[in-house]
């Protein structure tokens, strides 16, 4: 085993250190760094699970001209002189970049640099703006920056948690545990989860509000009200006076009609608020992803600034960030609204921004949105588009008409790390990114604590840092002497003292004291949370441009998707605990797909008695824009009126498993964020012929009519699928003239199961049925290593000797299934702790804790 390297997790924003280590075989072994402050040690299954990302079956590791392999010389060179004729004669407005919160800092410093220093024009944009943007222009509102007022260390100080549209269990598993453990230590602490939906973060929750979804604002503008008729008179700010006039338009019972909540439950929730001496909100995407997000996340923070729980221990409003750099992203000012270091796009900050890049060419105007951007695209005014980690099609709203636009682009470049995504499809360019592992530089997370990611493993085939990309093509369109680093330090350096030029205190973001990093320093930074000044140190709590505080007026706004009769539902959606964003990573990863493998429709019974739709059964969703296929799950934790899916399904995952193939591009008139979670949709059942589960030892062509979704699998191919034909012709013509040796089965309700063998090897063995095959994928997948002695078995889908089927994953940690679980439960194990110690379900990462304790009293029914 090597020594260690400290590096950190390449998922969410809590930023956890991680230590890998490798030994003689390649293999490596990840565990959690105890001296991180994010996490002390602490992984979540998707950290946990990253030894297992590393493999390169999926990576993209040579650039590609028009589909065709290109040396790195060649591929840089077009792409270049291809964005120079365009730049030449449609002018710089004509050229786009679209980047991405997983960037590295050095990363995003580069392209910002370029497209806004260099290129001359702000046309550079970022998957943040689907995810941060509407929390940014709350806090530049409310302090003039765009400054986060806290710390992980506040949750282990404060008297009341509020989660707004968070399911930190699932999203920030790591600060969600800490938050739990804070919990059990001091249960006097009150936790109040905000949330239409009951999410296994309600698990610690005194107090769940289920309210109508979209209508937070309701409920922080009455709270403001409430508290300045009940709280001590506390400082002024400017623009107190409209926001509390309007908010006088706010009476309790005003909010429980427009909120949908007992106006007990909200006068709680309230009182609670006024009463806590330190109370911490935190919030994310079921705030943020909002036409009137930016109000929302003002009302969150006036609630703060008049109850004067803001610069103190254990106080603030906390946005938490979910991309491991995204707060990187807006430190080096990748959204296009911003300039680097947070500087503005206002005449002194420009003529500032053009002394320290030497150049006169800085934007001068603000440039397009992501949303915009791609219309912009799409009407053929951006006639090239450079994509770096991020999957456009997939996660932007209206997806197919992302899709439309990119196929129409006359330049499309794309940097990724994986060979095979929706986006990269559309790509007449491509270059082979770093991977997590393999790259080199700095990330900061939700409190502002920058840490180092660190390479352990060498780049693969012909795979390169996003920054050398960046700056090769700078250096191609004639900005040799502006981008001739050698090292992320050099560029990290850079960054720290443009942070700290002409500063003085005038700008939040100041890391000026690390400018002058020496490589081995940089090569040793611990996690250190901004500002670090060159000339002040110490600890900040708040931060405000000038004087005083803002307060923004905000009068409550519902989603713009208004249900009718044609659509009578509205479609949230959001993540699952198991898979990171469109898959590229975590759907390879067979442990992380068990506890979920297809795309689901979270439904109340009431509802689904409505359109006929039972547990488990296919349901059809259809919205003006598109449609998609899900498993229907049947809930009481969902309000009626109101679905759930998850966003992660893509085309390398599912036929008609995209979602945002049905959410509409409307977004919040400040900050650009679409309303993702917010969409008008109609349902239908399907009752498909069959259910079926097939694995091959090659690729599986499917018939045209058959929905399909891909299993992370060794050894075998796997899919689960259904269709209305007949499985039998469908059959035929994957096994026609191999010359397999074939054995079929049907009876006792399956339909129909085909193993088919050759040389004694097995090649496919297919279930299909009239509900969902109940069978043993694991002896089934075991079978492609090694015949096994019970053929007959394995042709009802068995382990030899019949041992009855696991079930769906529920730990994923020790790969606990929930038939396994239930099992434990009817022979004696009635608490999570005797579960665990029995099976280890739960002993880990703890997220699937919620799960463990909701199987309890199912079981004893
Ligand atoms: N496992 C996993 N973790 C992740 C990610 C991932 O892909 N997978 N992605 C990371 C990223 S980039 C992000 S941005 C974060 C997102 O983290 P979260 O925001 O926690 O995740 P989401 O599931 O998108 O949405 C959170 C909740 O908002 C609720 N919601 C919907 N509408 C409303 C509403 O009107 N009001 C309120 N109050 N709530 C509402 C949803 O029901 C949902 O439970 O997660 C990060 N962590
Ligand atoms: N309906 C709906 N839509 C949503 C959301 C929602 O809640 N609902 N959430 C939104 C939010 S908050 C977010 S953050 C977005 C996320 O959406 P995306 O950013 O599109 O999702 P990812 O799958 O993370 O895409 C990252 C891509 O970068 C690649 N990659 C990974 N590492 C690197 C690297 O080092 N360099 C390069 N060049 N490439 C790399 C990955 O293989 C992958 O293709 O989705 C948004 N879309
Ligand atoms: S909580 Fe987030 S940063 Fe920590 S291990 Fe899990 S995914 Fe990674
Ligand atoms: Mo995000």
């Amino acid at each position: 085993m090597s020594a260690p390297v400290r590096s950190t997790c390449p998922y969410c924003g809590v930023g956890c250190g991680v230590t890998a280590r490798t030994d003689e075989n390649g293999g490596v072994k990840i565990a959690g760094d105890v001296q991180h402050p994010a996490n002390f040690g602490r992984l979540c299954v998707k950290g946990a699970s990253l030894g297992e990302t590393l493999g390169l079956e999926e990576r993209l590791l040579f650039p590609e001209v028009n589909g065709e392999r290109a040396a790195w010389e060649a591929a840089l060179d077009h792409a270049a002189q291809k964005l120079q004729d365009i730049i030449r004669e449609f002018g710089p407005k004509a050229v786009a970049f679209y980047a991405s919160g997983q960037l590295l800092t050095e990363d995003y410093y580069v392209a910002n640099k370029l497209m806004k220093g260099f290129i001359g024009a702000a046309n550079i944009d970022t998957n943040s703006r689907l995810c941060m943007a509407s929390a940014v222009v709350g806090y530049k509102r409310a302090f003039g920056a765009d400054f986060v007022p806290c710390s992980y260390e506040d949750l282990d100080q404060t008297d009341l948690v509020v989660l707004v549209g968070s399911n930190a269990a699932w999203t920030h598993p790591v600060l969600y545990q800490r938050l739990a453990e804070a919990k059990r230590q001091r249960p006097e602490m009150k936790v109040v989860v905000i949330d239409p939906r009951r999410t296994p973060t309600c698990d610690i929750a005194d107090l769940h509000l289920a309210l109508r979804p979209g209508s937070d604002a309701g409920l922080f503008v009455g709270l403001l009200h409430y508290l300045t008729r009940h709280g001590p008179p506390g400082q002024t700010f400017d623009g107190e006076a409209e926001a509390l006039a309007l908010a006088a338009g706010w009476p309790l019972e005003k909010c429980a009609d427009f909120c949908r909540l007992d106006a007990e439950a909200i006068g709680t929730f309230w009182q609670w608020f006024a009463d806590s001496p330190r109370a911490m909100t935190l919030y994310t995407m079921g705030i943020n992803q909002s036409s009137s997000g930016s109000d929302k996340c003002s009302a969150i923070i006036n609630v703060h600034l008049a109850s004067g729980k803001l610069g103190r221990a254990g106080c603030g409003p906390f946005s938490l960030t979910g991309q491991p750099n995204a707060m990187g992203g807006r430190e080096v000012g990748g959204l296009a609204n911003q300039l680097a270091c947070h500087l503005n796009f206002e005449p002194a900050d420009i003529a500032r921004l053009g002394r320290f890049w030497g150049s006169e060419r800085i934007a001068e105007t603000p440039g397009l949105m992501a949303v915009e951007l791609f219309d912009a695209i799409g009407r053929g005014e951006i006639k090239a588009v450079w994509i770096m980690g991020t999957n456009p099609v997939v996660s932007l709203p209206d997806a197919s008409g992302v899709e439309r636009a990119l196929a129409k682009c006359p330049l499309v470049i794309v940097s990724d790390v994986v060979d095979k995504t929706d986006t990269g499809r559309y790509a007449h360019v491509r270059f082979p990114a770093l991977a997590w592992g393999e790259k080199n530089g700095t990330v900061t997370n939700s409190e502002r604590r920058i840490s180092r990611q660190r390479a352990f493993l060498p780049p693969p085939g012909e795979a390169r840092a996003d920054w050398w990309i960046l700056s090769q093509i700078a250096r191609r369109l004639g900005y040799e002497k502006m981008f001739a680093w050698q090292h992320p330090q050099d560029i990290f350096c850079e960054h720290a003292a443009l942070s700290g030029y002409e500063n003085n205190g005038s700008r939040a973001f100041d890391i000026s004291g690390l400018a002058a990093l020496t490589r081995q320093q940089y090569d040793e930074l611990e996690p250190v949370r901004w500002p670090v000044a060159a000339a002040h140190h110490g600890p900040v709590k708040s931060w405000r441009k000038s004087g005083r505080f803002q307060m923004a007026g905000v009068d409550p706004r519902l989603p713009a998707a208004l249900t009718d009769r044609n659509y009578p539902l509205l479609l949230n959606t959001g993540r699952i605990r198991d898979q990171w964003h469109t898959m590229t990573r975590t759907g390879y990863v067979p442990g992380l797909m068990q506890h979920t493998g297809m795309p689901y429709l979270e439904i109340n019974p009431l509802d689904a008695q409505r359109y006929g739709i039972t547990d488990a059964g296919l349901v059809r969703i259809a919205s003006p824009l598109g449609g998609m296929v899900a498993r229907a799950q049947l809930s009481e934790h969902q309000q009626p009126g109101s679905v759930f899916s998850p966003m992660h399904w893509s085309q390398q995952f599912a036929r008609r498993g995209q979602i945002n193939s049905l959410v509409a591009k409307v977004c919040d008139a400040d900050s650009g964020q679409p309303e993702s979670k917010q969409t008008a949709v109609r349902l239908q059942r399907w009752r498909p012929a069959w259910y079926g589960e097939i694995f091959a030892a090659g690729d599986i062509a499917f018939a045209e009519d058959i929905q399909w979704w891909r299993q992370a699998s060794t050894g075998a191919t796997h899919f689960l699928c259904a269709a209305d034909s007949d499985p039998r012709a469908w059959a035929a013509t994957l096994t026609a003239g191999r010359g397999w040796q074939l054995q079929y089965a049907s009876g006792d309700g399956e339909l129909y199961h085909l193993l088919a063998w050759h040389d004694g090897r097995l090649m496919l063995a297919f279930y299909a049925a009239k509900a969902w095959p109940d069978i043993d994928r694991q002896a089934v997948l075991a079978a492609f290593e090694k015949a096994p002695d019970g053929r007959h078995s394995l042709l009802a889908g068995r382990a030899p000797g019949g041992v009855p089927a696991p079930g769906r994953t529920v730990c994923s940690c020790f790969g606990v299934g929930e038939k396994t679980i239930l099992g434990a439960i009817a022979s004696g194990c009635h608490t999570v702790a005797m579960l665990g110690e029995k099976l280890r379900c739960g002993t880990n990462c703890g997220s699937c804790i919620p799960e463990l304790k909701a199987l309890l009293p199912k079981a004893a029914d």
